[in-house]
């Protein structure tokens, strides 16, 4: 299910790299609940350091998130923390980040080969 979401707006996110990812990266909070099917999603590289299944939280060393922080090394609860068992200290990943409350959130996440 959630394999299947994030293919379909990854295409999307893909077609929005295109026409100018510098742009899309500024869209203003208003624009972005408008186009929500339409979200813009920010991939950013990273490495796991730490696996917390009894918080649902994983480590991530990632680099800098445009307009968003720093690199930095962090720990992110998981939307779907069924995807916590396929993580492992030292795997590198992909993934996105959601601000929800005061807190961001780990959307969607896959391991890099
Ligand atoms: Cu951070």
């Amino acid at each position: 299910m959630l394999h299947i979401i994030t293919s379909s707006l990854f295409l999307v996110m893909l077609a929005s790299t295109n026409a100018g990812a510098a742009e899309h990266q500024h869209m203003s909070h208003e624009a972005m609940q408008t186009a929500d099917v339409v979200k813009t999603m920010q991939w950013t590289d990273g490495e796991v350091k730490r696996v917390d299944h009894k918080k649902g939280k994983v480590t991530l060393h990632h680099a800098e998130i445009v307009d968003v922080m720093p690199a930095m090394t962090m720990a992110y609860r998981l939307k779907d923390t069924a995807a916590l068992k396929s993580l492992h200290a030292g795997d590198k990943v992909s993934f996105v980040l959601e601000k929800q409350d005061d807190a961001y959130l780990v959307t969607h996440i896959r391991l890099v080969k």
